[in-house]
C-alpha cells in the first residue's frame, strides 16, 4: 500500500485502509438540500482538476442506475442515511467544524464510493479541502484518491489573519485572493482591521463611501464562500467619549452598515491608544481623573453596551471580540482587575502574549492570560508583521514556530497579524492555521516544507528555491535586540562545515559542496519567478529576489577565487574576487522602492550576518594569504563570523 498522503492542516485522525480508488472519467455526486453550496461547487471543480471529464449531480433519491465504472461521491451531514451507511466505522463529525471521510471500494457491479460527512456546512466544505489533497496523479490524464478514513476536527475554535498592521493596507484584489487561501487552510477567520484606513481609526464616525462599501460587500461575499468569518473591527479609542450617547451611536451605525453586507462578527481594538487622558470632559465627568481603572470602566462600559444592546439583538451575530489596551504582558493591574470584574463574559479578549512580539508563547503564559481577562484569551499573534522598526528591511520567511502543543487548551484561538506584502505572509499563515487546527501535532519543519510547496503549486524545483530564499528571511525580530528566529540556518551550517572541511585540508569537497549551494541561491530567483510559484509572491519579494540573485552571484566568485588561489593561480583568483566585490556592491545597492512598508527605500536585507559574514571572512582569507599561510582559520573563536544580528554589518576592508 502507498505511504499516507500529507494532508495539511493536519487532521486528528488519518488512516490508511486498502488501495486507492481510480478517478473515472465520469463521477457521480449525491447531494441534497442540506449539502454546503460553496462545498459542492469546490467538490466539482476539483473532481474535474483531476481527472474527471464529467460530473453528474444528483439527489439520494435520483441516483444512477450502479456502475462500477463512476466513482460516487456522498457529500453532507453524516447523518443521511447513504453517507452514514458508508462510514461505517469510521468515527463521524460530532463537534463544530468536524467532519468525516470515508473511502469504499466497490465490486463486480457496485462503484467505489467516497463518503464526505460534516457536522455542519464548514464541515463538509472542510472534508472536501481534505479531499484535495488525496488526489494521487497515476500517469498522463490517470488520477487516483487515496483509500483512507479522516475523522478530523480544529483544535481551535478560530483561526486566521488579522489584517492589523500599520502601513499600506491590502488591496482588494489581495484580499480575495487571501479568502481563497483561507478556505483552503480550513482558517474561519479574517478580522478587517488595518491600522491606516482611516474609516477604521482616525475616522472611524464617518460611514464609508459607497465604493469603499461596495468593495467591502464582495469581501464578505468570498469570506462567506470560503466559510471565513469576516469581522469587522472598529477602533474609536484614539477620539472617542465614551460617555457621549451620539458616539455610541455613530458606533453602532458602523456596524450596522457592515452588518447589514452580511457581516456577523464584529471587533472593538483598544490597542495603541492613551489611556492617561480623556478626549471629552464628559468622561471626566462620570469616570473621574483619567487613569487605568477610570479607563477600563469606561471600556466596560462600551463594549457591554454593544455586546448586550447590539450583539445579541442581531441574529446570528458572535460574541463581541475586543483588545484591550494592555494586551501583550502579564502584569495584573488595575486595568486587568476591572476588566475581569466586569466585562460581560461573553466578551472575547485578545492578547498578543508577554510581549508585542514575544519570544515564544507557552502554555503557562497562556493560562496566566486566562486568569488574568478572566476567560480563554484569542491571540492575536504579532508574526509574520513586518512593520515596526526592527524588521526594515526584512520579509518574515520563517515557519511559524515556539508556540506549545496544549495552547489550544487554555486559547479561544489564533490570528496571525501578517506583513504588508500578502502573499509572503502565506508561510507563517500557512503554519499559523496548521497549528491552530492540530497544536499537538504540529510539526514547524514539516510545516514549512508543505507551505512552500503549496505555494510552489507541488512543483519540486520551485519548492527548494522557495525554501533556499526562505532560508535566507528566516529572522525573525522581536522588539527588543535578541530575535526570536534566527538568520538562514541552514546556510550558516554549511558554512561552518565548509570552513571547517577546508582548514582540515578537504578544500575540493568544501568547494564543491557550498558552491553548489551557493549557485542555488543564485538561482533561487529565477525559479521563483518561473511561473510555477504563485505570481504574487514573486511580485511581494521583487527587490529581495533580485538582491538575492546578486548575493548568490558574489558568493559563487568568491568561493571560485578561494579555490583558484588555492590552485595557486593568484592573477585568476584576484579577478575572480574583484568580479565578487562588485557584485556585492550592486547587492547592496538594492532598493525597495517603492516601500510598501514604512520603512523608506531601504536595502533588502538578505542572509544578513551569515552570507555577507562569509564573504568577508573569504575575502580576509584572501587578503592576508600569505602571511597567515595559505587561507588558514584567522578567527578561531569566530570573530570574523557570523554573531547573532547584524543590522549594519561594516564594510570589511577591500569591498567596494
Ligand atoms: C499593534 C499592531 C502592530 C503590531 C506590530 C497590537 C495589538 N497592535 O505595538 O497594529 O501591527 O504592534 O508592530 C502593535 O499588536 N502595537
Amino acid at each position: 500500500m502507498a505511504a499516507l498522503p500529507a494532508v495539511f492542516p493536519t487532521p486528528q485522525s488519518l488512516a490508511r485502509s486498502g488501495d486507492d480508488i481510480a478517478v473515472t472519467g465520469r463521477v457521480v455526486v449525491v447531494t441534497d438540500a442540506r449539502t454546503d453550496p460553496s462545498a459542492k461547487a469546490r467538490l466539482v471543480e476539483y473532481l474535474k482538476a483531476h481527472g474527471a471529464a464529467r460530473v453528474d449531480v444528483t439527489d439520494p433519491h435520483r441516483t444512477p442506475k450502479a456502475s462500477p465504472h463512476r466513482l460516487t461521491v456522498l457529500l453532507g451531514p453524516a447523518r443521511r442515511p447513504d453517507i452514514a451507511r458508508t462510514l461505517g466505522r469510521t468515527r463521524g463529525p460530532d463537534r463544530t467544524d468536524g467532519y468525516a471521510i470515508s473511502v469504499r471500494r466497490g465490486g463486480h457491479a457496485t462503484p467505489d464510493v467516497v463518503a464526505l460527512a460534516g457536522h455542519d456546512g464548514a464541515g463538509q466544505f472542510y472534508a472536501v479541502q481534505t479531499l484535495r489533497q488525496l488526489f494521487q496523479h497515476a500517469g498522463g490524464k490517470r488520477w487516483k484518491v487515496s483509500n483512507v478514513q479522516v475523522s478530523d476536527f480544529p483544535s481551535m475554535a478560530l483561526r486566521g489573519t488579522i489584517e492589523g498592521f500599520y502601513g499600506q493596507p491590502w488591496t482588494q484584489a489581495e484580499r480575495l485572493d487571501q479568502m481563497d487561501f483561507y478556505g483552503d487552510i480550513k482558517a474561519n477567520t479574517y478580522i478587517y482591521a488595518p491600522k491606516d484606513d482611516p474609516y477604521h481609526r482616525s475616522k472611524w464616525r464617518d460611514p464609508y463611501p459607497a465604493d469603499k462599501l461596495n468593495e467591502l460587500g464582495a469581501l464578505v461575499g468570498r469570506a462567506a464562500a470560503n466559510h471565513v468569518r469576516f469581522t469587522f473591527a472598529v477602533s474609536p479609542g484614539e477620539s472617542i467619549c465614551y460617555s457621549d450617547p451620539a458616539d455610541r451611536t455613530a458606533l453602532k451605525a458602523k456596524l450596522q452598515a457592515m452588518y447589514d453586507l452580511g457581516t456577523r462578527a464584529f471587533s472593538v481594538p483598544l490597542d495603541d491608544i492613551s489611556y492617561t487622558k480623556w478626549n471629552c470632559d464628559a468622561d471626566l465627568k462620570t469616570y473621574g481623573a483619567p487613569g487605568q481603572s477610570a479607563a477600563a470602566a469606561a471600556q466596560v462600559d462600551l463594549l457591554n453596551d454593544l455586546q448586550q444592546n447590539f450583539i445579541a439583538t442581531h441574529e446570528e451575530a458572535q460574541p463581541l471580540q475586543m483588545v484591550p489596551t494592555e494586551y501583550g504582558d502579564l502584569t495584573d493591574t488595575a486595568y486587568k482587575q476591572k476588566l475581569r470584574a466586569s466585562l460581560d463574559p461573553a466578551v472575547v479578549v485578545m492578547w498578543t502574549g508577554t510581549d508585542v512580539v514575544p519570544p515564544r508563547i507557552t502554555n503557562a503564559q497562556a493560562d496566566a492570560a486566562s486568569q488574568l481577562f478572566g476567560r480563554k484569551v484569542f491571540v492575536w499573534d504579532n508574526y509574520p508583521v513586518n512593520d515596526y522598526g526592527n524588521t526594515s528591511g526584512r520579509l518574515l520567511l520563517a515557519p511559524y514556530d515556539k508556540r506549545e502543543a496544549g495552547l489550544s487548551d487554555h486559547l479561544s484561538g489564533i490570528v496571525a497579524n501578517p506583513m504588508n506584502q500578502p502573499y509572503a505572509s502565506k508561510v507563517a499563515v500557512f503554519g499559523a492555521a496548521d497549528f491552530a487546527w492540530n497544536d499537538r501535532a504540529y510539526q514547524a519543519a514539516t510545516n514549512w516544507q508543505r507551505a512552500m510547496s503549496y505555494l510552489a503549486g507541488g512543483n519540486t524545483p520551485a519548492t527548494e528555491a522557495l525554501l533556499t530564499f526562505g532560508d535566507l528571511e528566516h529572522l525573525a525580530p522581536t522588539f527588543g535586540a535578541t530575535p526570536w528566529q534566527t538568520q538562514a540556518p541552514r546556510l550558516s551550517a554549511r558554512v561552518t562545515r565548509f570552513w571547517t572541511s577546508w582548514d582540515q585540508g578537504d578544500r575540493e569537497n568544501a568547494v564543491r559542496e557550498l558552491r553548489t549551494y551557493a549557485r542555488g541561491v543564485e538561482q533561487s530567483a529565477a525559479t521563483i519567478r518561473g511561473g510555477a510559484v504563485q505570481k504574487g509572491f514573486a511580485t511581494d519579494a521583487a527587490p529581495w529576489l533580485d538582491a538575492t540573485r546578486l548575493w548568490g552571484s558574489a558568493a559563487v566568485k568568491m568561493i571560485d577565487a578561494l579555490y583558484a588561489r588555492d590552485l595557486g593561480d593568484r592573477p585568476g583568483s584576484d579577478k575572480l574576487a574583484a568580479e565578487s566585490r562588485s557584485l556585492q556592491a550592486r547587492a547592496r545597492a538594492v532598493r525597495i522602492a517603492p516601500a510598501r512598508n514604512t520603512w523608506g527605500e531601504v536595502a533588502p536585507k538578505v542572509g544578513d550576518g551569515v552570507l555577507d559574514s562569509f564573504l568577508v571572512q573569504a575575502d580576509t582569507r584572501l587578503t592576508l594569504w600569505d602571511t597567515a599561510g595559505g587561507g588558514r582559520n584567522l578567527a578561531p573563536t569566530g570573530t570574523a563570523s557570523a554573531s547573532g544580528v547584524e543590522q549594519d554589518l561594516p564594510q570589511a576592508p577591500g569591498l567596494d
